[in-house]
């Protein structure tokens, strides 16, 4: 028996699409039903898809910010001023991926060659033309990063991400003169990202750079300082420093003081300068407290994971032999810091990150404590975590008991003296461009129950790449008086104050 779409029996064995189709009052309210119906059912889909991407209401540590890749400007600084690099495929060193106004792309999106197959057989001035244009060789062999790298030329990429950086960038640009790796083999890219509204970044960037390869930058930033110190007395900002070890103070008057006494090549422009504007939506502030709360690290690091990989992926060049990571709030840093973390001939190597402290808090302090040696006790932590759970260093809620760069410092140590690690913190990071040709990357996902920099540096291990650090050499990390600390000041003023009453 069969029975029809109409529901009806039918004695008949025969398929329904022979039957005499005529008019029937209830196979056609079925269909406006179930016409309606999936309607409703698209409608409510597509709502709701495109309501919930706009309400990122998932506090997950797994979040995902999607941004518009194409959406970034690109940079260049010369001695004469910035120039805008037209990134829709005229610029620079970029790929013709995409024409502009849809020209020369088809609807599949394939690119479609401007000149002819046959225009190229016919004429072999067109052949030699276009491969000149667009071919360049290069072997890789060549560009494997020397442990002597300054002597064999290699050249350095220098990246630096930036997110409300304004009144550090002149210490940063200090500290890049005084790399006394020749500044003619370095390729500087920073990456400037989600800034707030009134801050000046972007444009001090491009100010200081192109004073820096006009050579005239240290003047700037000198004249810049005295017109600071004439205009607030005694700043009450600076009121800590007072406050601080008065020998690392020294130390840091001596680093800036007279800066060009450090090499001869100070001044010496960079083999070139590219800054990268582009947003990914880092929504967690930059202020001191904000940046350091254990929920949001896992987050906050991933995202700083998508925006290294992206600086990575477009400013790395076929002949970059290096690159090192360096981030701007570093306050002094031996000028000869690559040539150092380069002769150790390590594939991953970062120095000691430390920074100083009020003495009434014991003058200094271990500070990056992402570079370690993992543990027994981390491992098995990690078992007991969730596939998606961050392991973030420094706080109590993760006891790793591992082994932290940081505290293995011995001020009157080798500094020489190399221990091999597995996550490394993205302070000063000297790597091989090839490891990241071969996919070494800053997971922006959990990666071994980590992200970002200690994702990385478990990553390079694991493919099998030589990670290590110094403990001896040490870098210092600016100090930023937290609220705490500006609290127990101002107790300390107050009581200064009361002393020197009693004693009048
Ligand atoms: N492009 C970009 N740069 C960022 C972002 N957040 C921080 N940075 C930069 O990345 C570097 C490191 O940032 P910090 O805020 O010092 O982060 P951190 O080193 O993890 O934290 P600290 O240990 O407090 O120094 C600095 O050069 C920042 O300016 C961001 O969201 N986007
Ligand atoms: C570049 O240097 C010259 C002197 O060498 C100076 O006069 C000029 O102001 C500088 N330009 C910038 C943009 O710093
Ligand atoms: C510049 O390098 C010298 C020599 O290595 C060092 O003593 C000084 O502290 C460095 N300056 C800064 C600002 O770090
Ligand atoms: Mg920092």
């Amino acid at each position: 028996m069969v029975i029809d779409s109409y529901g009806k029996k039918s004695d008949l064995p025969i398929h329904n699409k022979y039957k005499p189709r005529k008019f029937n009052r209830r196979l056609w309210v079925n269909r406006i039903l179930i016409a309606s119906v999936s309607f409703l059912v698209i409608w409510v889909l597509f709502f709701r898809s495109s309501s919930s991407s706009s309400s990122s209401s998932h506090p997950q540590p797994t979040q995902v910010t999607k941004s518009n890749e194409d959406d970034y400007e690109l940079y260049t600084a010369t001695k004469d001023g910035i120039v805008k690099q037209d990134i829709g495929g005229q610029g620079q060193g970029q790929a013709p991926a995409k024409a502009q106004g849809g020209e020369g792309v088809d609807v599949d999106g394939e690119i479609q060659p401007t000149v002819s197959t046959e225009d190229v057989l016919i004429d072999p001035d067109v052949a030699d033309k276009l491969y000149k244009e667009s071919v360049e060789y290069y072997d890789l062999n060549d560009y494997r990063g020397s442990a002597l790298g300054f002597d064999n030329g290699d050249v350095v990429l220098f990246l630096m991400p930036l997110r409300n950086a304004e009144n550090v960038l002149p210490m940063a640009f200090y500290n890049l003169m005084n790399l006394t790796y020749d500044h003619s083999l370095i390729d500087i890219a920073f990456l400037v990202s989600d800034c707030s509204p009134d801050d000046k970044t972007l444009e001090t960037v491009f100010e200081y750079s192109v004073a820096l390869q006009n050579g005239t930058l240290v003047d700037k930033l000198q004249q810049e300082e005295e017109e600071k110190n004439s205009r607030s007395v005694q700043g009450s900002n600076d009121l800590y420093q007072n406050y601080m070890d008065q020998n690392y103070m020294e130390g840091v008057r001596k680093a800036y003081k007279h800066p060009e006494e450090h090499h001869k090549g100070y001044r010496k422009p960079f083999r070139s300068v590219s800054i990268y504007k582009k947003d990914f939506g880092q929504i967690i502030g930059q202020g001191f407290s904000d940046r350091h709360a254990v929920k949001v690290q896992g987050i906050r690091r991933k995202l700083m994971g998508r925006a290294r990989n992206w600086l990575t992926s477009n400013a790395l060049q076929a002949y970059h032999s290096w690159v090192y990571w360096r981030d701007v709030d570093i306050e002094t840093c031996p000028g000869n810091v690559i040539e150092e973390l380069m002769q150790h001939d390590y594939d991953v190597m970062v120095p000691n990150v430390w920074r100083p402290l009020p003495t009434f808090l014991g003058n200094e302090q271990p500070y990056d404590l992402n570079s370690w040696i993992e543990s027994e006790p981390a491992l098995e932590l990690a078992k007991t975590l969730d596939e998606d759970d961050v392991i973030v260093e420094g706080y109590a809620e993760y006891p790793t008991w591992r082994a932290h760069l940081a505290y293995l410092r011995d001020p009157n140590g080798n500094p020489r003296e190399v221990v091999d690690l597995d996550g490394v913190g993205g302070v000063s990071i000297l790597a091989r461009a090839q490891i990241f040709r071969q996919g070494v990357h800053f997971p922006a996902f959990t990666f071994l129950n980590h992200a970002e920099t200690e994702a990385f540096g478990k990553m390079a291990k694991q493919m099998g790449f030589k990670v290590g650090g110094l403990p001896h050499y040490t870098i210092w990390h600016i100090y930023e008086p937290s609220e705490d600390d500006l609290k127990q000041i101002a107790k300390l003023e107050r009581k200064k104050r009361r002393q020197k009453g009693r004693k009048i």
